[in-house]
């Protein structure tokens, strides 16, 4: 799909500015745009720095520059309103929102300030061997298999083992996690029909996650206790502490799976990509960069601005919710050298997968770790990854991603 732009003149009383954005009336959350939403990207950022999405009534930014000029002013484009379309000031959320991703300052520092200490780099060394040892033992499942869904078998079983221990969840109803996650994501977009089939199911999803949460029902020593720990330090309430491990379980599985499953998708089609990184592990992290440039699991969400405002000679009134692109910024040609073409050799760091700014990704060094050790063990045991038929796209608001990919893998001469 794509759509071209008409042009719009700035309803403003005003006058001193540019007298036209562009408009497009194309559904950004419609099937067929979600299918391959690279080429309507690319006329969303040919249109102009900023542009408008007629059908949400919400401004839109799809070049580097400006996701990125957008993510750094956090007091003009502010995440309390609420990161999907909802405007929190005006409706009610579908749950309670987040006190870290859907929070401000001086709110959010503190909260983040916590969590980055629980995923520090030292406590994420203590879990290094446990995610390497299960990463062997989903590998080496494949190839036994030899005919295998890499989506299943590996980007879905890895975080839904290894993540999910870490926080202290038990093993019995992690079945939740993934249809609940595609809640989360989803409401970063239109409450649509989407978002609305996937909660009239979704009750007992809902009551376990609630569970899940309490003290009572985590491990001792994983994350989800940590921050239990912090309320018995006087740094959290109670409730706060169950918000943060519901952030950890929203936030923590889905962005990984998708990308883990990206990743096995991108280098099943591109085998001299593939064959690259089999011959050079160590190629994994490089490799790991790339995939979430060039297919970002986390494509778009939204930002509202407190104040008027101006971005690249454009006047945005107050109140206004603003679509921000950033898988197209990850695919801006005034960025990236050909920027279409999968390359694990390329640079591909200072791509905006994870965010930037205050909000950055808060996990991006465990999600890092998973995403690197998955790729090395792939490369050190697989010789063969081929296609053994066309993936199935997992339709989502928010992140893309896949529900599975044939393979057929063979092991590594040893
Ligand atoms: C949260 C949350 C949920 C989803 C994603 C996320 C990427 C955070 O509930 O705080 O960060």
């Amino acid at each position: 799909m794509d759509s071209g732009a008409e042009l719009f003149d700035q309803a403003t009383p005003h006058g001193s500015q540019p007298p036209t954005v562009p408009v497009f009336g194309v559904d950004p959350y419609a099937d067929d745009f979600l299918t391959d939403p690279y080429a309507d990207y690319e006329a969303f950022r040919d249109a102009g720095p900023v542009i408008r999405l007629s059908r949400y009534n919400a401004y839109a930014v799809a070049r580097h520059e400006q996701v990125q000029a957008v993510l750094t002013q956090p007091d003009i484009f502010c995440s309390s309103a609420g990161i999907g379309l909802t405007n929190f000031k005006k409706e009610k959320s579908w749950r309670t929102p987040s006190i870290i991703l859907e929070a401000d300052p001086p709110d959010h520092g503190p909260k983040r300030r916590i969590l980055t200490r629980i995923l520090s780099p030292a406590a994420l060394k203590k879990l290094r061997e446990e995610f390497e040892r299960q990463a062997a033992f989903f590998v080496d499942r494949m190839i036994e298999k030899g005919t295998c869904d890499g989506i299943k078998d590996l980007a879905e079983a890895y975080p839904l083992k290894v993540f999910a221990d870490a926080v202290g969840i038990p093993a019995e109803g992690r079945e939740h996690l993934l249809p609940y996650g595609d809640l989360v994501f989803n409401a970063f977009g239109p409450i649509n029909e989407r978002f609305e089939k996937r909660m009239a199911s979704a009750g007992a999803t809902m009551e376990w996650i609630k569970t899940i949460c309490s003290r009572e029902a985590l491990t001792p020593d994983g994350f989800g206790s940590q921050l239990y720990a912090a309320a018995d330090a006087g740094d959290l309430t109670e409730d706060e502490a169950a918000l943060l491990v519901r952030t950890m379980l929203s936030a923590g599985l889905d962005t990984t799976i998708f990308t883990l499953g990206n990743a096995v998708v991108a280098l099943a089609r591109h085998p001299e990509q593939w064959a690259l990184l089999r011959d050079d592990p160590s190629l994994a992290r490089a490799a790991l960069e790339e995939v979430m440039r060039y297919e970002s699991t986390f494509q778009s969400f939204y930002r509202t601005t407190t104040q008027p405002t101006e971005l690249a000679g454009v006047r945005i009134e107050a109140e206004q919710k603003i679509w921000v692109g950033i898988a197209s910024a990850n695919r801006d040609p005034r960025r990236w050298e050909d920027p279409t073409r999968f390359d694990i050799l390329r640079r591909a760091s200072g791509n905006l997968a994870f965010g930037t700014g205050i909000h950055g990704c808060v996990g991006q060094m465990i999600a890092r770790m998973e995403g690197e050790i998955v790729l090395r063990t792939l490369a050190e045991r697989v010789a063969e990854l081929v296609p053994a038929g066309p993936p199935t796209i997992h339709f989502n608001n928010t992140v893309r991603g896949f529900s599975a990919m044939p393979l057929t893998v063979t092991a590594k001469a040893s």
